[in-house]
C-alpha cells in the first residue's frame, strides 16, 4: 500500500486518503455498533434512525411540503440518503482534520455520539434504556478512530517495526473494521425486524363485516377512458407519514387505551375490536400536502368499528371537543369530537385484508372529510378525550391548521400534460372529491371558453371521490383544459391558487396537450 504516510519538512502526517478513510471507517463502525445495540433494545434507538426521525420532527411545514413535492413518497429515502451523504462527508473531514493528531477526530466522534444520544432521548416513543445504543455508538466511534489512527501513525513513523509490517497491520485492521461494521449493521437490521408482524397479520384471517359496504355500481369510474380506478389497490394507495422505519406492532401485543375526559377509561385488545360488529365503508382519504392535480388521494374499502360506539361506551364528558390520537411511534393528531362521533372509523381492514403494515397495522383511524394529518392516525394506540385549547397534534406547532376539512377539489387524469392525442374529438376525464359533502357536478372548459358540464360517474357515496368525463371537439394544435367541481352544498371550487400550507391547496387543475392534425 502506498501513501499511508508522508513526511513534510520532517513532520510526519498521514496522507489525506488514509486520514479520510479512517474517519469514514470509524463513522461506519459507530453507526453499525449503534444499530446493532438498538436491535436489542428498540430499533428506533439506532442513532442513524433516531437522528433521522429527529430531523423529520424538526422539519418545518413548508420544508416537509417541499420534500413531498420533490420526492413524493420517496421523501423518507431522501432523508436517509441525505443523512448518509452528510455523515460520510463529516467522517472524511474529521479524518482529514486529524492528519497529525487524533484529537479532532475524537472530538467529532464524541459530538456525533452525543447528538445521537440527544436524538434518542428526545423521542417520545423510546424508553430511557434506549440511550444505550448511542452510547455504544459513541464508544465504538472513538475506539475505532483512535485505534486506526494509532496503527496508521505507526506506519508513518515506522516506530520500532519494519514499515511494511505496520502497513499490513493498518490494512488488516481497516478491513476488519469495514467487515465488522457491515456484519453489525446487517445483524442489527435482522434483530430489529425479528418482530414477526407479517406473521401476526396473516394469522388474522378473514374480517367479515356485519354491515357490508354498499356495492360499487358499474360505471363508478371511467378507467377505460383513463381515470384512476374507483378503489385504489393497497399497493397503489398513497402513503404519507413521519416514520423513517415502519412501526412493527403485532396484533397480539396491541391495545388501544381510551381515556381523558370520559366517564370510564377503556382498554381494548385487538380481539375485542375484531369480535365487535364490524362495518365496511368506502372512504376517500386525502393528504393536506396534495397539490392541485396531485395524487396524494386514494380510496379504499375500510373495515372496522364506528368510533362512536367506543366513545359512547367510554362516555364523553361535556366540554371535550378534541379526540387526541397517538401512534405507537409518537405521532399525534387532534380531531373534532363531533366529526369522530358522526363518521369516525377505527379501521383494522383495508380492501379485504388486515391493514397493510405501512397503512397502520393493526389499527388506525379514518374520518372521511378531514385531511389525514388531523384524523387518520396509523399504528393507533391511544385516544384521549380533551380540548383543542389544551393539546396540539403533531403538525399544528409546525404551522398547519388545527381544523382541516378537505377542500372541494377536482383533477384531470386524461389527457396527460404535454400528451399528443389523435383525432379532433378528445375525451377529458378525471375525478373530483368533497368528502363528506359529495360532488354535485364537474365542469370543464377549453382554452378559457365556456364551461361545459361533464358526465358524472355513478355516485358511490358522499365520503368518496366521483369520476367524470366529457368529450370535446378540438381543432388541431395546442389546447389547455381546466376543470372545477361543485359540491352538494353548492360550493364551486375557486380559481384562486393557494399552496397546501396551512390547510390545503385550492385552484383549478389544468392540462395543456396537443391535438394532432
Ligand atoms: N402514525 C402516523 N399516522 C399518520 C401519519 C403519520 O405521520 N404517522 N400521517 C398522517 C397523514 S399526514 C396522512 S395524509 C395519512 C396517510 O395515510 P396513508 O399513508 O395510509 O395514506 O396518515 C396520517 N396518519
Ligand atoms: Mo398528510
Amino acid at each position: 500500500m502506498t501513501g499511508v504516510g508522508n513526511t513534510e519538512a520532517g513532520r510526519p502526517r498521514l496522507s489525506a486518503g488514509v486520514a479520510a478513510l479512517i474517519g469514514v471507517l470509524a463513522l461506519l463502525a459507530a453507526l453499525a455498533a449503534g444499530h446493532l445495540a438498538a436491535g436489542f433494545v428498540d430499533k428506533g434507538a439506532s442513532p442513524y434512525v433516531a437522528v433521522g426521525n429527529a430531523a423529520v420532527d424538526l422539519t418545518p411545514g413548508w420544508l416537509k411540503d417541499f420534500a413531498i413535492a420533490t420526492f413524493g413518497t420517496y421523501d423518507k429515502l431522501a432523508v436517509l440518503v441525505g443523512m448518509a451523504i452528510v455523515l460520510l462527508a463529516l467522517g472524511a473531514l474529521a479524518g482529514l482534520a486529524s492528519r497529525r493528531r487524533p484529537t479532532p477526530g475524537t472530538v467529532v466522534a464524541t459530538v456525533l455520539g452525543l447528538v445521537g444520544a440527544a436524538a434518542v432521548l428526545s423521542r417520545p416513543d423510546l424508553g430511557r434504556l434506549a440511550v444505550i445504543a448511542p452510547v455504544v455508538s459513541l464508544a465504538m466511534g472513538v475506539v475505532a478512530f483512535r485505534g486506526l489512527h494509532a496503527l496508521a501513525w505507526k506506519a508513518v513513523t515506522a516506530d520500532g517495526e519494519p514499515e511494511g509490517m505496520s502497513r499490513r497491520g493498518f490494512v488488516r485492521a481497516s478491513t476488519g473494521v469495514a467487515v465488522g461494521a457491515g456484519v453489525a449493521g446487517v445483524a442489527g437490521q435482522l434483530l430489529a425486524n425479528r418482530i414477526d408482524v407479517e406473521g401476526s397479520r396473516s394469522a388474522i384471517g378473514e374480517l367479515t363485516p356485519r354491515v357490508p359496504a354498499s356495492p360499487i355500481p358499474p360505471g363508478a369510474d371511467f378507467a377505460a377512458q383513463g381515470t384512476t380506478r374507483f378503489v385504489t389497490s393497497n399497493r397503489d394507495f398513497y402513503r404519507i407519514d413521519t416514520a423513517l422505519s415502519v412501526p412493527r406492532v403485532r396484533a397480539q401485543e396491541w391495545a388501544l387505551r381510551i381515556h381523558g375526559m370520559v366517564d370510564r377509561e377503556l382498554t381494548l385488545r385487538f380481539e375485542d375490536i375484531r369480535n365487535r360488529p364490524l362495518v365496511a365503508r368506502h372512504i376517500t382519504l386525502s393528504c393536506v400536502s396534495n397539490e392541485v392535480g396531485g395524487d396524494l388521494v386514494s380510496t379504499a374499502e375500510f373495515v372496522g368499528v364506528p368510533l362512536r360506539d367506543l366513545l359512547q361506551e367510554a362516555g364523553v364528558r361535556t366540554g371535550a371537543d378534541q379526540v387526541f390520537s397517538t401512534s405507537v411511534d409518537g405521532f399525534t393528531a387532534g380531531t373534532p369530537v363531533a366529526d369522530v362521533l358522526d363518521r369516525g372509523l377505527l379501521a383494522i381492514g383495508m380492501n379485504g385484508e388486515p391493514l397493510p403494515v405501512e397503512h397502520g397495522f393493526p389499527a388506525r383511524m379514518v374520518v372521511p372529510g378531514l385531511y389525514g394529518y388531523v384524523s387518520a392516525t396509523k399504528w393507533l394506540v391511544d385516544l384521549e378525550l380533551t380540548r383543542f385549547d389544551l393539546k396540539q397534534g403533531y403538525w399544528i406547532p409546525r404551522g398547519w391548521s388545527a381544523i382541516a376539512p378537505v377542500k372541494t377539489q377536482s383533477r384531470i387524469d386524461t389527457p396527460a400534460s404535454s400528451e399528443t392525442v389523435g383525432s379532433g374529438r378528445v375525451t377529458v376525464a378525471g375525478t373530483a372529491w368533497a368528502m363528506p359533502r359529495g360532488i354535485a357536478r364537474v365542469e370543464v372548459r377549453a382554452d378559457g371558453g365556456p364551461w361545459q358540464q361533464a358526465e358524472p360517474a355513478a355516485e358511490v357515496n358522499i365520503d368518496c371521490w366521483r369520476m367524470w368525463r366529457i368529450t370535446l371537439d378540438l381543432s388541431p394544435g395546442r389546447h389547455t383544459v381546466e376543470c372545477r367541481a361543485t359540491d352538494r352544498v353548492g360550493y364551486t371550487q375557486t380559481d384562486q391558487r393557494v399552496p397546501p400550507a396551512p390547510d390545503g391547496a385550492t385552484g383549478w387543475d389544468s392540462v395543456t396537450f396537443t391535438v394532432s392534425g
